[in-house]
């Protein structure tokens, strides 16, 4: 049972600490409770079994009633109160929320009684100010996860982090803010093996303390607001997860070509500039599907403009790499440059967008262009307004929008804090409006260019500063960072936290942006780049050239190895996008999903499974020698199914044209043959299934549709689930769900095993993932055998829709 609360003395100094005090007076609601103490009100509300939203406030305040983040309404659920004495039990089908009356302190606890999450005793919730604070209990080896765009390793514990959205341009291993907020982190209790999940709903600045600097407790705390925070409990990281964007809202389905290989640079102009590159890119076979156009296109930098000496004719551009296989991403600004005659300016003066002092003048920024007012995207005719600007954008066929600068980044890097922002009808100011800025303009993006669109082809947006639920509306990169080794490692700790904050469209600047990559670190970059989710290379202006055939022609070789692999795999990539669209669970799975309670995973916080099948373990290249951890169970390696048991750290020798990726054995991984871009048909109609022996049976979820309309929404997708069957030794193939045919005609089953004696009599080949490096320097050694699948086993069969085996014995 919870520790008996120490009682605090109120304290009449306005400057001092004060905490929620002693119950005075209980209304039972439909959904919850409502509590009162002299000074506050407290509001549980039950979402679900296992998801409670508590908020308190002062007395004469009024709960708020608003988020921008949430995306779900309570559901109906069967509850029982008790009222004892001295504390009030709420009871649930998977919770208890137990409060103490004086004074009045949360426990959340499993039904057989378990602690998992608790008030500090002594101070729970309370102000200083307008400052509020929960304080909890640090329970016994508690590890805290999650946060999104944080540096650091997946253990937050001992650690603080700050919310405050900020361009923070070359940041490094330690830097804090960065450019997106992600209020949500989960506790691990390895000691009774639970876990739990924390959102705390509030825009404005806030501090997560995970007994940083104390040794007494965690706490979450904001500068002002409500101190209103869901608390979610289930029976795994993976559940808690779901649960948490079922709240907050997953990603839509993106078009497939966001899923194939990007190329961007700071900036690629005139025309003829980025022709060549998308050329270049087709006669090397590098496969790509995006170009990137930085701010460079525009005339002088403004918003929804186009440079017209060194872009004539935009729309020819668009439609001759269209011809090519690109499609074009531009980028838009949220500043607005204050000139006479220009239209987007003079709509916006007109009809009142722009952000205001309080005496109503307009507020004055500077950025690119020179002088700027910004949009106001937390107003809905402002957000309709924007929205409409892409038209001309969308009629010229461009589909994909990339909005930076959006934390809002200006100038001098402090916008004052009295600028007024309309939030949705609840007027406040920059406050706390500032964190929620970039995630609105990307809303405003988002659903503008979808109604362009009319909701026939899919679009794509990309933002740099986001807040909880942006998920919704876009995918994320991390910004401005560097070419240097530690920013690749750290760069998939962010991408994998952002996974556990219901991020999974995610990535960073492959081979860094600010600096200039060597040859060797850009070819491991592309590898490690290939297997997170949004991979697209990026370089700053005034840089050496960054494109995959500008490293020599070693790199070029290991650039196009990983490029062509990120292509065949496809099908997996694809399927686990489904799987994110239905369920939350991110591409880049940090460890801590999956095998939260293993103590080696914290110590090795740059691995993680790409989907559910592939161990990647991103190492750098300057050592001659790196250590590894492979998780329990049984890995096959990658290159050549070397098999490993896991449960245990390996040493692995650094390889330029090798990054170690592992498979779980059981796993099926669904691939196709290269194609150049998403759009083109593989020549090859062979859906490939990998299949790894494994001990226990296994399943894959196959999706398939047309991967750029909405057309799946009405049914037209192809979707099966494969299963292996480990104690027979067949794969199964349930009857296809939906009407889309697939564009594969064909099955090859590979069966890899350490014991291919099991396979005699069934076809064989000498199987690579990667290619090997040519030969273009006679120094360079002989074929290296060590990334070849010697007689690797296989089976054809005509692709049917109707359930069908395939049995792995001869
Ligand atoms: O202050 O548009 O992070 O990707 O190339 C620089 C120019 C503004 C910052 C982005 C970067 C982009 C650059 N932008």
């Amino acid at each position: 049972m919870p520790k008996q609360p120490k009682t605090t003395a109120k304290n009449t100094n306005p400057n001092a600490h004060y905490s929620i005090s002693k119950l005075e007076q209980m209304t039972k609601l439909p959904n919850g409770l409502l509590l009162q103490t002299a000074e506050t009100k407290l509001l549980i509300d039950i979402w679900s079994d296992g998801i409670v939203c508590i908020n308190a406030i002062k007395k004469e305040h009024a709960f708020q009633n608003f988020s921008y983040s949430i995306d779900q309404t309570p559901q109906k659920t069967d509850f029982e109160c008790n009222v004892r004495t001295t504390f009030i039990e709420i009871v649930t089908k998977k919770l208890i929320v137990h409060i103490s009356k004086n004074p009045v302190r949360l426990t959340f606890l499993t039904p057989d009684k378990q602690i998992i999450n608790q008030d500090d005793p002594t101070f729970g919730i309370g102000w200083i100010g307008n400052e509020v604070t929960n304080y909890k209990t640090i329970q016994d080896q508690e590890r805290f996860i999650g946060l999104g765009e944080k540096v650091g390793n997946t253990d937050k514990k001992g650690h603080s982090f700050v919310h405050w959205n900020t361009d923070m341009f070359g940041y490094s291993e330690f830097s804090d803010p960065l450019y997106a907020s992600f209020p949500f982190y989960m506790g691990v209790l390895p000691e009774i093996k639970q876990q739990y999940g924390i959102f705390f709903d509030n825009t404005y600045k806030s501090t997560f303390n995970f007994g940083a600097s104390n040794d007494r407790f965690s706490y979450f705390q904001a500068d002002n607001g409500e101190l209103k925070y869901y608390f979610i409990y289930n029976d795994s990281i993976e559940h808690i997860i779901k649960d948490y964007t079922w709240l907050t809202g997953r990603i839509k389905l993106p078009p497939i070509w966001s899923l194939g290989f990007q190329q961007c640079r700071y900036s690629y102009y005139p025309d003829t500039e980025i022709l060549q590159v998308a050329q270049t890119l087709r006669n090397k076979k590098m496969p790509c599907d995006v170009l990137y156009l930085d701010i460079h296109y525009m005339q002088d930098y403004k918003v929804f403009t186009w440079n017209d000496k060194h872009f004539s004719s935009p729309k020819t551009l668009i439609s001759h790499l269209q011809t090519l296989g690109f499609k074009v991403v531009v980028i838009i600004d949220p500043a607005v440059k204050i000139e006479k005659d220009y239209p987007v300016y003079e709509q916006g003066i007109k009809e009142n967008h722009f952000v205001k002092y309080p005496d109503g003048i307009n507020y004055t920024c500077e950025v690119w262009p020179g002088k700027c007012h910004l949009p106001d995207f937390t107003k809905p005719d402002t957000r309709l307004w924007w929205g409409n600007l892409y038209k001309e954008l969308t009629d010229m066929g461009i589909k994909g929008f990339w909005n930076d600068m959006n934390e809002p980044a200006v100038w001098g890097r402090s916008i004052p804090d009295l600028i007024e922002f309309d939030y949705d009808q609840n007027p406040t100011t920059h406050k706390q409006a500032h964190n929620i800025y970039g995630m609105q303009m990307a809303r405003a993006t988002d659903e503008g260019v979808e109604q362009l669109l009319k909701h026939e082809q899919r679009h794509f947006v990309l933002t740099r500063s986001a807040f909880a639920g942006m998920q919704r509306h876009a995918a994320v990169w991390t910004g401005d960072n560097c070419a240097d080794e530690s920013h690749l490692l750290l760069g998939m700790r962010l991408v994998a936290n952002l996974g556990l904050v219901g991020v999974p469209f995610a990535g960073n600047d492959v081979g860094g942006f600010i600096g200039e990559c060597s040859a060797d670190l850009f070819a491991r970059w592309i590898a490690v780049g290939c297997f997170t989710p949004f991979f697209r290379c990026h370089t700053m202006i005034n840089s050496r050239d960054a494109e995959p055939y500008s490293f020599g022609e070693e790199a070029e070789d290991i650039a196009r190895n990983f490029i062509q692999l990120r292509y065949r795999l496809l099908p997996y990539i694809y399927a686990c996008f489904y799987e994110a669209t239905q369920t939350g669970m991110p591409l880049n799975r940090s460890l801590a999903i999956d095998y939260t309670f293993d103590n080696f995973i914290y110590t090795y916080s740059n691995e993680f499974l790409f989907g559910n099948n592939l161990l990647i373990c991103p190492i750098g290249i300057n050592q001659k020698y790196e250590k590894i951890y492979l998780p329990q169970g049984e890995w096959f390696d990658f290159y050549n199914d070397e098999t490993y048991a896991g449960g245990r750290e390996i040493i692995v020798e650094t390889q330029k044209d090798k990054l170690p990726v592992f498979v779980k054995s059981g796993a099926i991984l669904p691939m196709q043959a290269v194609v150049q871009h998403t759009g083109e048909q593989p020549s090859d109609k062979t859906l490939q299934i990998h299949i790894y022996k494994g001990k226990q049976s296994s399943q894959f979820e196959y999706y398939e549709d047309d991967g750029q309309s909405y057309e799946f929404e009405k049914g037209c997708f192809y979707k099966r689930t494969i299963h292996y069957n480990a104690k027979k030794q067949r794969i199964d193939f349930d009857a296809v769900e939906g009407n889309f045919i697939s564009k594969f005609e064909t099955l090859r089953v590979y069966f890899h095993t350490n014991s291919p004696h099991i396979l005699d009599g069934l076809p064989s080949v000498d199987y690579r993932f990667v290619e090997p490096i040519s030969s273009f320097d006679p120094y360079l050694k002989a074929i290296d055998e060590s990334k070849t699948i010697k007689s690797l086993r296989f089976i054809d069969v005509l692709l049917v829709n109707n359930f069908f085996s395939v049995d792995l014995k001869p």
